[in-house]
């Protein structure tokens, strides 16, 4: 993670690209979001890496002052790693894409990265369809969603991201909508705080192909987490996960243990007769 210098402006990290997204799209949210959270961070637009994959959503780097990589649909997560062990704790690593990116064709990546604690911000944009391709279904389209391709209604059942997340070992995992920007710039900032793997899963409408999921649905559907909510809760974390009737916003779990970046540097650390017992308590700390 790198230096942080409060209160930076949000024009500094608003690139010359205008979005390209449809009038109404969830995404500007998004956007905004993490404008408004990099200048509370005040994080310098040059220590910024975006990556994403293929679809709408995957626009995202062209439209932050940052570095970034528009990468192959699905493929974030090896990108990600290979910058993360590159440039070690110099850049804030952001990556970003819809639901099918992360959970259809990246899915398998997505577990692994989670598991060995990957320190990045990964914020999907999930809008439950394939934007850029022209409404499809998606992994957490709900079950019976009907499309031109498939008129009669998907019959897979849907798959719910945070349990994925948690059962993978993300060590954050949030659930956010863009129609609520604020506590969502505020999870944003929580996120890129946390070292580590931290998750968030976006609600972000996609006005033009899902006539299900949209802002009005979503307004109602979602309700903040208890108060009494424990991030340390494992099993609390699964199970308020689970609830549909609300769908809770808010950080579901947060749980810290020795990050990707930690891992290589201890590995690094000692002289051959140490690194028996350097292992032994680097094992013992990540159970
Ligand atoms: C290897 C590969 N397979 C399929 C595609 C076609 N494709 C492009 S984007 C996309 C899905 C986009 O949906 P999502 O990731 O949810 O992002 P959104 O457009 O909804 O933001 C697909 C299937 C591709 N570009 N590359
Ligand atoms: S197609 Fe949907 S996801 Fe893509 S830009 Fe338009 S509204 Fe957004």
């Amino acid at each position: 993670m790198s230096a942080e210098n409060p209160k930076s402006s949000i024009e500094e990290y608003r690139s010359q690209e205008r979005p390209t997204w449809c009038p109404g799209c969830g995404d500007f949210g998004v956007l905004s979001a993490v404008y408004g959270a990099m200048a509370e961070l005040g994080i310098p637009s040059e220590k910024i890496v975006a990556i994403s994959g293929i679809g709408c959503s995957s626009r995202f780097p062209f439209f932050l002052s940052s570095y970034g990589i528009h990468g192959l649909h699905g493929r974030t997560m090896p990108i990600t790693t290979g910058v993360r062990a590159a440039a070690g704790h110099g850049l804030h690593v952001f990556t970003v894409g819809g639901d099918g990116d992360a959970f259809a064709i990246g899915g398998g990546h997505l577990l692994h990265a989670a598991r060995r604690n990957l320190d990045i911000t990964y914020l999907v944009m999930d809008n439950s369809v394939y934007g850029l391709t022209k409404g499809q279904a998606s992994p957490t389209s709900a079950l019976g969603y009907a499309t031109k391709t498939n008129p009669t209604g998907t019959t897979d059942v849907p798959l719910n991201p945070l349990l994925l997340a948690l059962v993978a070992g993300a060590s954050f995992v949030g659930r956010a909508f863009s129609g609520r920007p604020k506590e969502l710039t505020r999870m944003i900032v929580e996120a890129s705080r946390h070292p580590g793997f931290a998750l968030i899963d976006i609600f972000s409408p996609c006005p033009t192909f899902n006539k299900v999921n949209t802002f009005k649905s979503y307004r109602e559907e979602v309700a903040d987490l208890p108060e009494d909510h424990d991030p340390a809760d494992f099993l609390q974390a699964m199970n308020r996960a689970t609830s549909e009737s609300p769908r809770y916003l808010g950080i579901f779990y947060r749980h810290e243990r020795p990050t990707f970046l930690q891992q290589l540097e201890r590995l690094k650390t000692g002289t051959e007769a140490d690194r028996p017992r350097l292992l032994s308590e680097l094992f013992d700390e990540l159970r």
